[in-house]
């Protein structure tokens, strides 16, 4: 059967990073079935979805993270939910791969750097974002 994957990016956290995160599900989606394409929509603000209330975000997406095969999270904009999603997958035994760019003055928090069952994957390009998916997920593939 097709592989689910759960896409994680910042929403309230900020939009700033909103079109890599869609070229980033673009890829995926040719992998796989990528449950949260939302997260790259262009025209979904730092308010998130207006359409539904919080309660109901949280417990689809807690059902989608739990349905999830494996998990990719762009984690350059720092987000709140993002690292809690990372939590929850780390504790149900989901294969997590963080992507980031390094940024002058910032640094990726400690808590997902120093967390040797995340698989931490540093880009400057888009071509470094492909390869470092492949090589995840030849690696749960084995
Ligand atoms: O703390 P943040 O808002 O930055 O957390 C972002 C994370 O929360 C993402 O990885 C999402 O999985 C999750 N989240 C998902 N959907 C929403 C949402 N509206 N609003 C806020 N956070 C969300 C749904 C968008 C809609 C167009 C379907």
């Amino acid at each position: 059967s097709t592989m689910k994957i759960y896409f994680a990016g910042a929403i309230r956290g900020g939009r700033e990073d909103a079109q890599l995160y869609k070229d980033i599900i673009a890829y995926l989606s040719e992998k796989g079935q990528v449950l949260t394409e939302h997260v790259g929509n262009m025209d979904l603000s730092w308010k998130g979805e207006t359409s539904r209330n919080d309660e109901n975000i949280f417990n689809r997406d807690i059902e989608w993270l739990r349905s999830a095969n494996v998990v990719v999270a762009e984690v350059t904009t720092p987000s709140l939910g993002v690292g809690y999603e990372l939590g929850i997958a780390e504790k149900t035994d989901i294969p997590v791969l963080c992507l980031y760019r390094k940024i002058e003055g910032k640094s990726l928090s400690a808590m997902i750097l120093g967390n040797k069952r995340f698989n931490c994957g540093c880009y400057t390009t888009l071509e470094e974002v492909m390869s470092h998916i492949d090589k995840f997920l030849k690696e749960y593939k084995e």
